[in-house]
């Protein structure tokens, strides 16, 4: 499968990432996506703060940004995020 196909699969899948704009771990984190041609839907919450408390509720308590869903699976944060790439699990969650 070439490289066009792959990246247009990979895009189907639904990809929300809660930030705020200072965050470094925001920024690896959508570097990461960025570059295997994943577009997100992007949530600061620093620009708006009533969406904070809808990202801890999803995020079953977890306050810091980023918090990473796939098709509305709650992933976690940076560390997570990187820790499906290492392990390989990361391509399938996005393609699935
Ligand atoms: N281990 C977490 C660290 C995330 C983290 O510490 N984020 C900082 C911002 S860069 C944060 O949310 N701090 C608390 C806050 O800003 O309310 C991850 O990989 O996502």
């Amino acid at each position: 499968m070439g490289w066009g196909a792959e990246n247009r699969i990979l895009t189907l899948s639904n990809v929300e990432v809660y930030t705020k704009p200072t965050c470094g771990f925001c920024m690896m984190a959508k570097r990461l996506l960025q570059s295997k041609g994943i577009s997100f839907a992007e949530v600061d919450i620093a620009a708006q703060p009533n969406r904070r408390a809808e990202m801890i509720q999803r995020a079953n308590g977890r306050s810091t940004v980023p918090q990473i869903f796939i098709d509305g699976r709650h992933i976690g944060g940076c560390d997570d995020l990187m820790a499906l790439e290492r392990g390989g699990q990361l391509d399938a969650m996005l393609a699935a």
